[in-house]
């Protein structure tokens, strides 16, 4: 159980750290030929992403902070599932490290994904806590629901406090990974290379026909006339909505200009209703060799 290590992490445990030696530690979890693709690098990213997308501006709930993805009824929520594939992971680190909180072991796990994935440098800050209980979980819906379109997806991530530029700059990190239909029910990778972070979301949603795949399963898309990348009616979105896609247009054509916007607004996004302590040093971490 976590309970020992949790009774150890108080708000400037994190002192007590070296967080470079817990990169390196996670960068030697990434990789696993039994594993997907080859790399938990897809799902440590979409952890940290779910652990901090729930915040909502207005009241001021939800985040990583207590990291309360790890609780029922939150870590049973439809969007999270398979999630627990990637806390379990995770969890020897904790062991290993007793002073970490669960909310800085699961958003430094994204940003060390992101950048050994060939992604940018992504800024980030300890101080997250273990001071949540389950009556903290938030409810459920917060996280977007990949069947509906743009206003839906504007909804979601406005009420986390984006605005249009950087919700379609957060949504190039789907060159990661594949969708599973033993956990969202959909299927397939975006593109051929999902262990590698590329700007290839983009330029795969603007250069290839996208067609309803035939099959029993929930509603999306494969490309036409191969099959073998599949895109989200939510993904879609960015590409019929005329402000995403002019967005998108940008990101396809300069990858440069996306690793930058992308590392402001996934920072932005793992950060979301933390209190950090004024003194907490921010990490900019090289990627290993
Ligand atoms: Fe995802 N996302 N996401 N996502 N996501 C899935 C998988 C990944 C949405 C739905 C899904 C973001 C936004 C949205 C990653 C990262 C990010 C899956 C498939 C679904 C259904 C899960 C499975 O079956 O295993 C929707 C509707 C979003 C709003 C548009 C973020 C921007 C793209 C915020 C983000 O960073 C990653 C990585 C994966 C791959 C996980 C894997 O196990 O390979």
């Amino acid at each position: 159980s976590s309970a020992d290590g949790e009774a150890k992490v108080t708000a400037d445990s994190w002192r007590k750290i070296d967080f470079q030696n817990v990169y390196k530690d996670i960068a030697a979890l990434l990789e696993d030929e039994d594993y997907d693709d080859g790399s938990y690098g897809p799902v440590f990213v979409r952890l940290a992403w779910h652990a901090s997308g729930t915040y909502d501006v207005r009241t001021k709930t939800g985040g990583s902070d207590g990291a309360t993805i790890r609780f029922a009824p939150e870590s049973g929520h439809g969007a999270n599932a398979g999630l627990d594939v990637a806390r379990a992971r995770l969890e020897p680190l904790k062991k290993k490290y007793p002073h970490i909180s669960y909310g800085d072991l699961y958003t430094l796990a994204g940003v060390v994904a992101v950048q050994e994935l060939g992604g940018p440098t992504i800024r980030w800050r300890p101080g997250r806590t273990d001071g949540k209980v389950a009556t903290d979980c938030t409810p459920d819906g917060r996280l977007p629901d990949a069947a509906q379109g743009a206003s839906h997806v504007r909804d979601i991530f406005y009420r986390m406090g984006f605005n249009d530029q950087e919700i379609a700059a957060l949504v190039g990190a789907h060159a990661l990974g594949r969708c599973h239909t033993t956990r969202s029910g959909y299927d397939g990778p975006w593109n051929a290379s999902p262990t590698a972070f590329t700007n290839f979301f983009y330029t795969e949603l603007l250069d290839n026909t996208w067609v309803p795949k035939k099959w029993s399963g929930p509603f999306q898309y494969v490309d036409k006339p191969s099959g073998a990348f599949m895109m989200l009616p939510a993904d879609m979105a960015f590409k019929t909505d005329p402000v995403f896609r002019t967005h998108v247009e940008r990101y396809a054509a300069d990858q440069d200009a996306f690793f930058a916007d992308f590392a402001k607004a996934f920072a932005k996004l793992l950060e979301l209703g933390v209190q950090f302590p004024a003194d907490a040093p921010v990490y900019e971490f090289k990627a290993l060799d």
